[in-house]
């Protein structure tokens, strides 16, 4: 067997998000192991890439949308830096950060894959526009922009990206999501499974389900994976949890299934707060989650 390779990418950016406390996500969760787990499942693991706002880039103030030009620069960088590992055969694997940097792997992988695929795994859609997001943060409207909904257009980061087509996008997870976000999801009929389509279907029918959608006629399938997703007993460390959330056997068989699929071919892991975690169990969870999806099995 050929021996694969993953691209770690440490993105410690959270402009994109109400309060701070993200931008400590990528080194709390290195600091867990992240680089020797992968290694012990058989990875060559690079993880020597850090992306930084470059010095000088700072919205005018006065705008509905918060740091726009901040999360633009970092798409940008962020965005190049997947191109580049994903054309050069690499896996690359983005830690955040708060989930806007999730438009700069989208900009990168869209210029590679023509025709990608993604699971979004949230306890939100992150569907809002800059007309109907009612918070002005930028993290939650990274899958809006994606699909090419928004006046942000991921080919202004990346040239050459392409927006993703909704009949090949599923988000998992959902149960904190906004009016408008709602309508968007009937009337562009991506596919969304609500918790109460999780408690009724199953996570692993769900799962095989999104896997099906994602990978129908596609070259590539991103996993942007919110840990806002799990429930706040498990990962109290994020700034918007929202209750009634993935369990942790749900968390890791969704992962696993994944894995063992073997279709993803890129991922996000986003919005850990070291700030808000308690005895950094959210840093923790988000490291063995990391292994589920790479191949790591109980037995
Ligand atoms: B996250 C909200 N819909 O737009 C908004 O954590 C929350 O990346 C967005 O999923 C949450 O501000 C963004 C109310
Ligand atoms: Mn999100
Ligand atoms: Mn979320
Ligand atoms: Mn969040």
């Amino acid at each position: 067997m050929v021996q694969q390779s993953v691209s770690i990418i440490r993105v410690p950016f959270g402009l994109g998000a109400g309060r701070p406390g993200s931008e400590n996500g990528p080194d709390s969760i290195m600091k867990f192991g992240l680089a020797k787990k992968l290694q012990g499942l058989g990875y060559d693991v690079q993880a020597d890439q850090t992306i930084r706002l470059p010095e000088g880039v700072q919205s005018p103030p006065g705008s509905k949308m918060k740091h726009v030009e901040e999360v633009l620069a970092v798409a940008g960088l962020l965005g190049e830096a997947v191109y580049k590992e994903v054309s050069g055969g690499h896996i690359p694997l983005v830690l955040g950060g708060d989930h806007s940097i999730a438009m700069g792997s989208l900009a990168g992988l869209t210029r590679h894959y023509h025709h990608l695929g993604v699971i979004w795994v949230d306890a939100h859609s992150d569907l809002n526009t800059e007309t109907t997001s009612p918070s002005g943060n930028m993290h939650g409207i990274s899958l809006a922009v994606g699909l090419g909904l928004s006046h942000i257009k991921l080919k202004q980061m990346v040239e050459g990206a392409v927006p993703l087509k909704p009949e090949n996008c599923v988000i998992i997870g959902a149960r904190d999501l906004d009016r408008d976000e709602k309508a968007l999801i009937r009337s562009t009929g991506l596919t969304c499974y609500t918790m109460h389509e999780i408690d009724r279907l199953g996570i692993e029918k769900v799962v095989q389900e999104a896997l099906q959608i994602a990978g129908n006629g596609t070259d590539g399938v991103h996993l942007s994976f919110d840990i806002d997703s799990v429930d706040p007993i498990e990962a109290p460390g994020t700034g918007t949890p929202v209750r009634g959330g993935l369990s942790y056997r749900e968390a890791h068989l969704s992962l696993e299934l994944m894995s063992e699929s073997g279709r993803i071919t890129s991922a996000d892991f986003v919005e850990v707060n070291p700030l808000l975690d308690r005895n950094n169990q959210t840093s923790k969870l988000a490291v063995e989650l990391i292994g589920s999806l790479f191949g790591s099995r109980i037995l």
